[in-house]
């Protein structure tokens, strides 16, 4: 079939290659454009100007730390675009659903929808007109209450988390769900780190990063494996630009070659804006293939036990951090035998690397006296990412690059505080010691059940089995995997309640019951009846600090999210005895009630009114380990993931440079060269041929039984072979709900074993 293509040759429209560095005048340029098309022309940009700054508001867009010193603007032009998102000028305000139908809307796209503006009303389906119609909140809140006190048993209802919700929101949600009687926490996280939350308890005994932002200035090797900070974290661009100034080697593991990693030219320095210069960030750029991290780090432990065994036949100390290992660690012999017993040809085909690649990496790694290991989603959503982030734990324990200052694990948290939300109470497995405290605290019995994740919770929701749905925050139906399943499974509910910015289409799976609740956003100014508010929120370092709005509410018939939460528990568990109205008059009483329960947030209210907040204790970064043995574990699994098979197609999901999760900004993706369309599947030059495929071409792409994306045009990308790459969530219909990681739950949205070929 293959023949010769002049594949260069063909014009496809939307498709041109970007050439420059990532930042520069392309970012400033962008977030101009946002401004003018959210804002208006008058647009007041004071808050762009405090955005992470100590006084102002957490920048919604990602989890990444502000810098201590924060004394002028931190530019981030996806920060900015999360910002004019949040402080557009437009508005969906009852005349607006008065105009367009539920039937209508359902027919519009995701960027539309959010495009059209913020929700200034709460609104209740009718299904007699089949429109949206204004209510009061008074008649939203008795008609949830009505719908939750009507279910057979309390766990017939979801209560799903999106992270963007405060450490007080989250909180007094959980306390609502509790005290209601169901510990089914579907999250946000389920979807993103839950593999970094349930893996490296096990490995660490703690389930979160053990780095500080100022570790990266005393590193001498920084590792990156499958995230793209040009887009989902711009700002840690600026740590990695420093570090690599500082001849800091910066190693990236990653099937797509992304600019982010590459190169940046600052926004925020001057001589690199005025001249052609950037910097350049990967000293080292391996393009492993979709699903071979596990083979790769593998890879790295055989040469570095290789290189350690030679270190000592030469009568060196050996390369491993032996000391370290025999106070703090089990399980290294289990550890060896594994790997000795792995081929290097198996390790080889199953990574798309070849040793010799492999064999460096470990070089840089083993000459580096402090490591951070930086990780996101590639390592994640696998169904086999649990493994993959303790084949992290273990390279990392070899060397003891845990707990010391300038080495750790970094894992790239997605949503601004989906980490704090996990601490205060968001999970569906809590301990038993949480519950007694937080039972103690506020008079109530808890559930011990425990209680669904998202995956569990949409087949509850499908199988009849969960009647209610609560979202605060968040489009579930579309962020989950296989939407033909959780879009039907919306739809046989009794009540669906989305308490939310701006109108999406979880609002129209219309269940018996649809209301959506406006609330605040991040920027905008909170009263409540003892004055002024602030929240607060942890960061990916385990930095929890204030976070206050100033705008002005989009409309003023908006709550806050704590005041929606109070709202709702009032009216679904009246007998209840808990002052919801005292909690949400002073969220310092909130705060208080977050200390009761977690004696981690001692002096919460006095610790977080200094200037950049406290950081919580993360046991591993001082080398105490929460496990069973108090010890650190070395696990070992065999290696899943791409099999190293001739004609294997592995395709992941990724996000754009213009879309936050499921809310799309525009439809470029900069860095990429993607204009104007998101309709494309990035594939590598030789599998095109090999399948006698051209860039340019229409193709089908088939994942199972009635799991396809059809008519999708095939580009010749930077990509590695028996890779594929294609936005999310267009393409999350190729992921089966069953596909997740069994230990975590998190579902394999990057890598679907697919088949592509020409349109039919
Ligand atoms: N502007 C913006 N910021 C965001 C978000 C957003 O949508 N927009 N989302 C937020 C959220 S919730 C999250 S979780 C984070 C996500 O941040 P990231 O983790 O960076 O998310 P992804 O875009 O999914 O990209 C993952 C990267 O992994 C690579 N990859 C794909 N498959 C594999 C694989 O098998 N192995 C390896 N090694 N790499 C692979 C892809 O090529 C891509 O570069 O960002 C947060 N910040
Ligand atoms: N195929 C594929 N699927 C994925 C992923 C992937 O990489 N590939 N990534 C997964 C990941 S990492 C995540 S985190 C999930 C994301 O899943 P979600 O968190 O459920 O989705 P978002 O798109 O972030 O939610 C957008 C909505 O949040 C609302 N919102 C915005 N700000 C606020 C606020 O301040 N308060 C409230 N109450 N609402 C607000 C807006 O109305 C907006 O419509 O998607 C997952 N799905
Ligand atoms: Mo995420």
């Amino acid at each position: 079939m293959a023949h010769e293509l002049e594949t260069d040759d063909r014009d496809v429209p939307g498709v041109e290659p970007y050439d420059g560095p990532a930042g520069g005048w392309g970012a400033l340029k962008a977030v101009a454009l946002a401004i003018k098309e959210q804002m208006g022309a008058s647009a007041d940009t004071r808050a762009l100007l405090q955005m992470n700054q100590p006084d102002g508001f957490d920048c919604p867009g990602c989890a990444w730390p502000d810098p201590k010193k924060t004394s002028s603007f931190e530019f981030c032009e996806n920060g900015a675009k999360a910002v004019t998102w949040e402080a557009t000028t437009k508005r969906v305000d009852p005349g607006f659903f008065a105009q367009h139908s539920a039937s209508e809307l359902l027919g519009w796209s995701d960027y539309a929808l959010e495009d059209a503006g913020r929700l200034t009303h709460p609104l209740r389906y009718d299904a007699a007109t089949d429109h949206f119609v204004a209510v009061e909140w008074g008649e939203a809140f008795a008609r949830i209450g009505a719908g939750l006190q009507a279910l057979a048993d309390p766990n017939e209802a979801e209560f799903y988390t999106s992270g963007r919700a405060s450490n007080e929101a989250a909180f007094l949600y959980q306390l609502l769900a509790r005290a209601y009687g169901t510990n089914n926490f579907p999250d946000c996280s389920n979807m993103c780190h839950e593999a970094t939350s349930v893996g490296l308890p096990k490995s660490i005994g703690v389930g979160k990063g053990t780095v500080t932002l100022e570790d990266f200035d005393h590193s001498d090797a920084i590792f990156c494996i499958g995230h793209n900070p040009g887009t989902n974290h711009p700002r840690m661009l600026t740590t990695l630009s420093d570090a690599a100034k500082r001849g800091v080697p910066i190693v990236v593991a990653n099937p797509m070659r992304e600019r982010g990693l590459e190169r940046f030219k600052s926004p925020q320095h001057p001589t690199e804006m005025l001249t052609p210069s950037s910097t350049q960030l990967a000293s080292a750029y391996h393009q492993v293939k979709v699903g071979g991290d596990g083979a790769m780090l593998k890879g790295m432990m055989k040469a570095l036990f290789e290189a350690d065994a030679k270190d000592i036949d030469a009568g060196g100390e050996g390369l491993l951090d032996r000391p370290f290992i025999a106070q703090h660690t089990v399980g290294i012999e289990e550890l060896r035998a594994d790997i000795e017993a792995t081929e290097w040809d198996e390790i080889a085909c199953r990574s798309g690397l070849t040793r010799a690649a492999i064999e460096s990496m470990a070089e840089t790694y083993w000459k580096a006296d402090r490591v951070i290991l930086c990780y996101g989603m590639g390592i994640t959503q696998h169904s086999y990412g649990t493994a993959n982030v303790q084949q992290i734990a273990n390279l990392m324990l070899l060397r003891g690059n845990i707990g010391k200052e300038g080495a750790g694990i970094c894992p790239l948290r997605g949503h601004s505080n989906v980490q704090g939300d996990r601490t205060v109470g968001i999970t569906e497995i809590p301990s038993e010691e949480m519950l007694a405290r937080l039972d103690k605290r506020f008079g109530i019995v808890s559930p011990r059940a425990h209680g669904h994740n998202a995956v569990d919770a949409l087949a509850a929701m499908r199988d009849g089995k969960a009647r209610a749905f609560i979202g605060l925050g968040g489009n579930l139906a579309v962020a989950m995997s296989d939407p033909e399943t959780s879009f039907a499974a919306f739809r046989k509910l009794d009540l669906s309640v989305s308490i939310l910015t701006k109108f999406n289409r979880t609002c129209l799976l219309l269940a018996k019951e649809t209301i959506v609740l406006p609330c605040l956003g991040r920027t905008e100014h909170d009263e409540q009846a003892t004055g002024s508010q602030y929240v607060t929120v942890e960061d990916s370092m385990s930095m929890v600090h204030a976070s206050r709005g100033k705008l002005k509410p989009a409309s003023p018939d908006l709550k806050s999210e704590p005041a929606i939460i109070a709202g709702i528990a009032k009216a679904a568990i009246p007998d209840v005895a808990i002052d919801w109205d005292g909690l949400v008059a002073d969220y310092d009483r909130i705060r208080d009630g977050i200390e009761a329960v977690y004696p981690d947030f001692r002096d919460f209210n006095a610790r977080v009114r200094h200037k950049g907040g406290f950081r919580l204790t993360v046991g591993a970064s001082e080398r105490v380990w929460n496990t069973p043995d108090g010890k650190a574990h070395f696990l070992v699994h065999p290696i899943k993931g791409a099999s190293g098979e001739a004609r294997e197609l592995l395709l992941t999901t990724v996000r754009s440079h213009d879309q936050y999760n499921t809310t799309i900004y525009g439809l470029n993706d900069r860095y990429r060269g993607v204009h104007g369309r998101r309709d494309v599947i990035f594939a590598h030059a030789e599998d095109l041929r090999d399948l006698g495929l051209a860039h340019g071409d229409v193709v089908d792409i088939h994942a199972g039984p009635g799991r396809d994306l059809r008519g999708y045009t095939v580009i010749e990308h930077a990509i590695a072979k028996g890779s594929l790459a294609a936005y999310y969530p267009e393409a999350n219909g190729l992921v089966a709900l069953e596909d997740h990681d069994p230990e975590s739950g998190t579902p394999s949205y990057k890598s679907v074993r697919v088949t592509m070929r020409a349109a039919a």
